[in-house]
């Protein structure tokens, strides 16, 4: 510490933390919630219903309510003890000034509470106060109600109680910054999706999400219940609702080692994909970290031991690889971890080393058990195991096969391509185009410095129900492949990508504005969602928008890709009077020519694209297994209700 900082420090601490707290986050506030889109806007509501959380999990309160207000306020009640309003006598002020001020001040009034929830940044809801232009608390405690309002962060007027009340519990209500945000509506399905997966990950609180935006055909507001008995098992039946279990029972594992407890529920489905989610304290790691990898070693140990037991890998000619033994498995691990350290680029990668051997032993011992006193599940399970390695052999000689015809090693571009001549993949485009028709009518309005056209024949292979091998096989996706220039992955790793090798660092689906282009559109995606993820993490997967209609008259037109786009531009045409206007419905990209294409869909200064972003990864796990799936009444309602191939934004 510098001499200066020192002085500062011993002057008066906390101070300087006030106004660390209030600038800092509205200078930087990237730096605090991650960003200032979609994701910060929502991050404030989970920073604010992890207060309520924790007062869950500390035996305090089992009922949170959070409101959409109609201007796009939000409003989070919970039926906990209350904010403390007393005077804090260090600091001269109320105890609720301070939480609702100062950063990171959250949990210094209780220290008997295990903090295991907060937020990803674990910022606090001082943060969330400093980047609102108004916040509301209300705090319902010993008969009284006490209340504080504050501008980005700032007191209005000291806590003053303002009447009394048999209730118990926290509001806080709040208007997120305007001037900081770049959006500024929230999305319903956003917030319930991490309602529901809060609901799961603490079995036995309430969740409603209300929204006041919206009424139904009875006039009420929109809103969602959330509430889960058991918690993780049910999770995961959620998650695999739409497959085909392979064994009745949720398995379910609770234990702790080495204070650290872990839960972990899994199920064996007849799909091909491993669909393990992690959490650590009630947090989406994505990318992984200590406690997924003490869960694969745990749980290959246990399994092959338990198979090599039984006596059913003594004929196999090779190894079972850890892969084998999570194919069609769709787990959920959630771990308490004290001081979590995150790493990786999305801060979502558990870094503490103790965790992995905490996890591996609550594992081992755990499911070991569990195949002991279930035999036939046990059978089922090897059995499934076995024949995901002979799969993965057979898939080996299709990989060398593929690797060998020379796409990966410089030459050898698909037949099919027409590739751009810029060789900066951070300057180019790859556009794959339903059809070869709209293919070729792509290739002739492009910019062919930048842009790279793959046409690709009708439906491509649905990957959600192949093997490995088969995939392999398909011509249209290997041709996906090898015009990327990335690896089909190792044996040790078959999902692992070589993205510096990526050619394009836009990825652009282009299908026709119907029901079939959706269909394909979301096939492509589910292909890049399951078999290139990072590529999407990345950023790189984007969905071209084509128009829907040309609205015409005389020598003007204009495109629309909304009905309230068409109906602004028939009325603009006609203004007032009762003359033709032409309105032609774009169903499919080759009812445009090469100029039109360019225009409207493929030129950069004119076009939007829609990046694919993965919001919720458990949720988008379950959509596309719905979609891709055998069970067709989900899919239909799921369709219907999302109209999904105007939005299909997992
Ligand atoms: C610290 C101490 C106490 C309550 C809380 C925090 C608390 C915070 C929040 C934030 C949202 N809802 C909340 N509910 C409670 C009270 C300690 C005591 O009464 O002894």
């Amino acid at each position: 510490m510098s001499e200066k900082k020192k002085a500062a420090a011993s002057y008066s601490a906390e101070s300087i933390q006030v106004l660390e707290g209030l600038e800092a986050v509205r200078k930087r506030p990237a730096m605090y919630i991650g960003d200032i889109g979609v994701k910060g806007l929502h991050h404030l509501v989970y920073e604010v219903v992890d207060n309520s959380i924790d007062e869950a999990l500390a035996g305090h309160c089992d009922t949170i309510e959070v409101r959409i207000l109609p201007d796009n306020s939000i409003s989070v009640k919970d039926n906990g003890r209350g904010i403390p309003v007393d005077m804090h006598a260090k600091e001269k002020r109320s105890a609720l000034e301070v939480v609702m001020t100062v950063l990171h001040a959250g949990g210094k009034f209780d220290k008997d509470s295990y903090k295991v929830s907060g937020g990803l940044h674990g910022v606090g809801v001082s943060c969330v106060n400093a980047l609102s232009s108004h916040m509301r608390t209300e705090v319902y405690r010993d008969g009284k109600i006490h209340v504080q309002e504050y501008a980005m962060g700032k007191p209005l007027y000291p806590v003053k109680e303002i009447g009394t009340s048999d209730q118990r519990g926290t509001v806080q209500t709040f208007t997120p910054d305007a001037s900081i945000f770049q959006v500024h509506e929230y999305s319903f399905d956003t917030l319930s999706a991490r309602l529901r997966e809060l609901a799961y990950l603490n079995k036995g609180i309430k969740l409603t999400l209300i929204d006041e935006r919206h009424k139904d055909e009875n006039e009420a507001f929109i809103q969602e219940h959330f509430f889960s008995e058991q918690g993780l098992v049910e999770f995961v039946r959620y998650l695999d609702g739409t497959r085909q279990p392979l064994i009745e029972d949720v398995i379910h594992m609770t234990g702790e080692k080495q204070s650290i407890p872990v839960e972990i529920a899994m199920v064996y489905n007849d799909s091909f994909n491993e669909n393990i989610h992690s959490y650590v304290n009630n947090i989406n790691t994505h990318e992984g970290g200590t406690h997924l990898a003490g869960f694969r070693r745990g749980l290959t140990r246990t399994l092959k031991k338990y198979a090599d037991n039984s006596g059913a890998t003594a004929k196999l000619k090779f190894e079972i690889s850890g892969d084998d033994f999570r194919e069609g498995l769709t787990a959920v691990i959630s771990v308490k971890v004290a001081e979590p350290q995150f790493e990786g680029q999305t801060k979502t990668k558990l870094g503490n080393n103790e965790v992995m051997g905490a996890v591996d032993m609550a594992v081992s011992e755990m499911l070991e058990n569990y195949l002991e006193e279930h035999p036939k599940d046990a059978k089922q399970i090897v059995d499934k195991v076995i024949l995901a390695a002979q799969a993965r052999h057979a898939a080996r000689k299709a990989r060398e096969l593929v690797q060998r015809k020379g796409a990966f090693s410089g030459g050898g571009l698909p037949g099919k391509l027409a590739d751009c001549s810029s060789r900066d993949a951070s300057a180019c485009e790859l556009f794959l185009v339903e059809g070869d028709s709209a293919g070729g009518t792509a290739k002739q309005g492009r910019n062919r410095e930048f842009q790279a056209i793959l046409p690709l024949r009708g439906k491509i292979l649905n990957v959600e129900k192949a093997m490995q091998h088969k995939i392999l096989d398909n011509e249209e996706i290997r041709n996906i492949y090898t015009a990327l220039g990335v690896h089909i992955g190792t044996e040790d790793d078959p999902k692992a990508l070589n993205l510096e090798k990526l050619r394009y660092h836009k990825i652009i689906i282009m299908c026709d504005a119907d029901v079939d282009g959706s269909h394909i559109q979301t096939l492509i995606m589910t292909f890049f969602y399951r078999h290139m993820q990072a590529l999407i993490e990345n950023g790189y997967l984007y969905i071209a928008t084509p128009p829907l209609y040309l609205v015409r008259k005389g020598g003007q037109q204009v495109y629309c890709w909304t009905e309230a786009e068409r109906e602004a531009a028939v009325e603009k045409f006609k203004a007032g009077k009762e003359t033709s206007v032409n309105v032609q419905r774009y169903k499919g990209l080759g009812e445009m020519n090469a100029e039109q294409l360019w225009e409207t869909t493929m030129d950069p200064s004119n076009r939007t694209l829609r990046q694919v972003t993965i919001e919720n990864g458990a949720e988008a796990d379950r959509i596309f297994s719905m979609l891709m799936g055998d069970d067709v009444p989900p899919r239909r309602e799921f369709i219907e209700k999302n109209a999904v191939y105007a939005k299909l934004d997992v």
